[in-house]
């Protein structure tokens, strides 16, 4: 007989057909998905039932707010995870920060409709490393220093992931990882990591995994995070990365405007001007002429 009672939960690991789902109540079970249709990814809240013979079977898998998606090495889009509240922009002195990234990454929050934060890590090779993120601040995203190493500025950071499903981004190097290894215990990590490991040999270095932290926070830890694609249907949404351009988009003489040639541009006045910052929309326009 079938426990019909519809169960609900949180998917914190996949592996293929089976992985790890947080019920609403606690605890942690694995779950197996029959249906060839259902493809959970971490973050998705789902239905499950339990069978007769103890086996948890994900049956439903509800509307995410949002996806995160990368492209993988063929080019394809992939989901990597779902309902993702906040994205955490890992930045550091060193590797030099990638400013096309950092504006791809905001215009992705933007579009997912995510809070974001920059984090300055590595303040103890550099003092005074915050100049060019000031823009940033001004625009609205929170700039917290840190250094990860040296554990300076740490609780800041601890803050912000309460009652989040933070996922962190940034360059290689920037020391997500270092920060990661702060924000969950090793020990936590390594249990993890192997209980995955015996879900069928599958290593958890290739997967993403979703870590509980404290006052109901959840922390996305995935690898190659570097690619990820904003998901863009129409070229007049990439503004909404860029909110100076975006807010003087109303003054534009047309409507769909996308701020490049067209005569009577608020944007292009604003920025011979100097009223808006130029690298910003260079990298505005920059991510219009990929999309076209
Ligand atoms: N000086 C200094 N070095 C740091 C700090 N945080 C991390 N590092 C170093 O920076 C290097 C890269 O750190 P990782 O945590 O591996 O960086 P990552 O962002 O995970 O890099 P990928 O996995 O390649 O994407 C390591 O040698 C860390 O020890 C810091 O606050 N200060
Ligand atoms: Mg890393
Ligand atoms: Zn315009």
């Amino acid at each position: 007989m079938e426990d019909s009672g519809k169960n609900i939960g949180k998917i914190t690991s996949v592996f293929g057909k089976t992985g790890i789902v947080e019920p609403t109540d606690g605890g942690r079970l694995y779950f197996l998905v029959k249906s060839q249709k259902l493809k959970p990814v971490v973050g998705d809240n789902v239905h499950w039932n339990k069978q007769s013979d103890g086996t948890i079977v994900v049956t439903k898998i509800m509307e995410p707010n949002n996806q995160l998606e990368r492209l993988n090495q063929y080019g394809q889009r992939q989901i990597i995870a779902s309902n993702v509240t906040q994205i955490l922009l890992i930045t550091a002195p060193l590797p030099k920060p990638n400013f096309l990234l950092i504006d791809k990454f905001i215009l992705i929050s933007e579009l997912m409709e995510c809070d974001l934060s920059i984090i300055l890590n590595k303040v103890d090779l550099v003092e005074k490393c915050d100049r060019q993120f000031q823009l940033y601040q001004q625009l609205g995203y929170p700039v917290i220093k840190i250094s990860a190493k040296e554990k300076i500025n740490l609780n800041p950071l601890f803050n912000l992931l309460n009652q989040q499903t933070t996922v962190l981004v940034g360059q290689s190097g920037v020391g997500k990882s270092t920060i990661i290894n702060l924000l969950i215990p090793k020990d936590k990590i390594r249990t993890e990591a192997l209980s995955n490991k015996n879900q069928k040999g599958k290593h958890t270095t290739s997967t993403t995994t979703m870590h509980a932290v404290k006052n109901k926070g959840y922390l996305i830890d995935t690898p190659g995070i570097e690619n990820l694609n904003p998901k863009i249907l129409d070229i007049k949404e990439i503004e909404t990365g860029f909110r100076e351009i975006a807010s003087l988009s109303c003054d534009c003489r047309y409507r769909d405007c996308i701020h490049i040639n067209e005569p009577n541009c608020a944007v292009n006045q604003a920025l011979t001007k100097n009223e808006i910052a130029t690298q910003r929309y260079n990298n505005y326009k920059k991510l219009v002429d990929g999309f076209q």
